[in-house]
């Protein structure tokens, strides 16, 4: 079987991530299409051993077309994710617009993979902060239950898009030149460059940011347990590529560091890089262009009876958003499920 894919945001931070990683990962596509905004229709996109023509996204885009994914914002995916679902075209977002709607499946393949079973069309991937903590914390979950979670996020900038990196980049350039007079943060709320800003996306009614609520409510979701506690802090760090975490889990039983390893070093998905001895602990540094989510620093936590923390770090753009919605996409493909109900 070969598929029709469409690329909703092809010219974004995730859509060339998208791209690259349907092209290195084979998927099964007899055609790929680029979609972007009026701005970039014609501009061209490497791919495979040609390129593709950037096509504005209308109304008409998904006509023929088998599987969308989407990763043009938010609002764009409440406008025309319906759209293409009705013209029979399956969509995997990567916004939050659809992600806590209860017809909507909002899957990390290697943890619930069993809800693309019941999609109606429109698939969500969850925020790249949850994916990582999630495929880190299903084993231990499944291990010994996990009663609270209390997470610290240092998340890259290319979270918030191309525009944000390229906004670091000007900064750093300002800064070395000894010109921060003008400089004028425009996707954060303060300068980014060698700062950490404890806000990303708007602050809601309980004092927690948008990106922190969104920590609670789709580990909730994806996990299909809603008594998981979960206490988040998001932070944005000068970081290009890669978010980190530093978590700390409560278990109902004990999981001693040693078991946490064990169990983590059998996880689909996960790579163990824990030996403090040697120094060796994950990083943005070396996270990025891998596709596994990165565990190290497992230490037991010597202030409770069943604690365990660790550090997380994965590639922001990819597990965190283009690979995990390929992903999603061949697991529709390997079910049968590339059909709108
Ligand atoms: P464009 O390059 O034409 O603006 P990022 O998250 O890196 O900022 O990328 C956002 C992506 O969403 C880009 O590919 C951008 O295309 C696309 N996009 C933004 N607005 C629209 C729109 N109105 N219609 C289609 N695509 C859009
Ligand atoms: C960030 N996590 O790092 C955000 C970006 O809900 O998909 C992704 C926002 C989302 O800025």
């Amino acid at each position: 079987d070969s598929f029709v894919v469409a690329v909703v945001g092809a010219t974004g931070a995730v859509g060339r991530e998208m791209l690259k990683t349907l092209e290195a990962r084979d998927f099964p596509a007899c055609e790929v299409i680029a979609l972007a905004s009026s701005r970039s229709a014609g501009t061209k996109l490497p791919f495979k051993d040609g390129e593709l023509v950037v096509r504005e996204l209308t109304d008409e885009s998904f006509e023929g077309v088998d599987i969308a994914l989407f990763s043009a914002g938010g609002s764009i995916s409440e406008r025309f994710a319906p759209i293409a679902a009705r013209s029979g075209c399956v969509v995997v977002d990567n916004s939050s617009a659809w992600r806590m709607d209860d017809q909507c499946p909002l899957v990390v393949p290697e943890v619930n993979p069993d809800d693309l079973e019941w999609h109606k069309g429109i698939i969500a991937n969850p925020n790249c902060s949850t994916i990582q903590m999630v495929v880190a914390l299903k084993p231990i979950h499944d291990a010994a239950g996990i009663k609270r979670i209390v997470v610290s996020t240092y998340q890259a900038v290319s979270g918030a898009g191309q525009k944000a990196m390229d906004e670091l980049t000007d900064q750093v350039q300002k800064m070395y030149n000894f010109d921060m007079e003008s400089i004028e943060p425009k996707n954060f709320p303060y300068r980014i460059a060698f700062n950490c800003i404890p806000q990303i996306d708007v602050f809601l009614d309980n004092d927690y940011t948008k990106e922190e609520m969104k920590m609670v409510h789709e580990t909730h979701k994806i996990l299909g347990d809603d008594t998981i506690g979960v206490s988040p802090t998001a932070v944005r760090v000068p970081v290009y590529i890669g978010h980190s975490e530093s978590v700390n889990v409560e278990t109902e039983k004990k999981l001693t560091a040693a078991e946490c390893r064990a169990v983590l070093s059998q996880a689909p998905g996960v790579r163990v890089f824990d030996n403090p001895s040697e120094k060796i602990y994950p990083m943005p540094i070396e996270a990025v262009d891998e596709d596994a989510t990165f565990v190290g620093r497992i230490r037991e936590d010597e202030s409770i009876e069943n604690g365990l923390n660790l550090w997380i770090v994965a590639d922001n753009l990819r597990k965190g958003a283009a690979l995990n919605a390929v992903q999603i996409a061949e697991t529709l493909v390997e079910r049968d499920l590339v059909r709108v109900p």
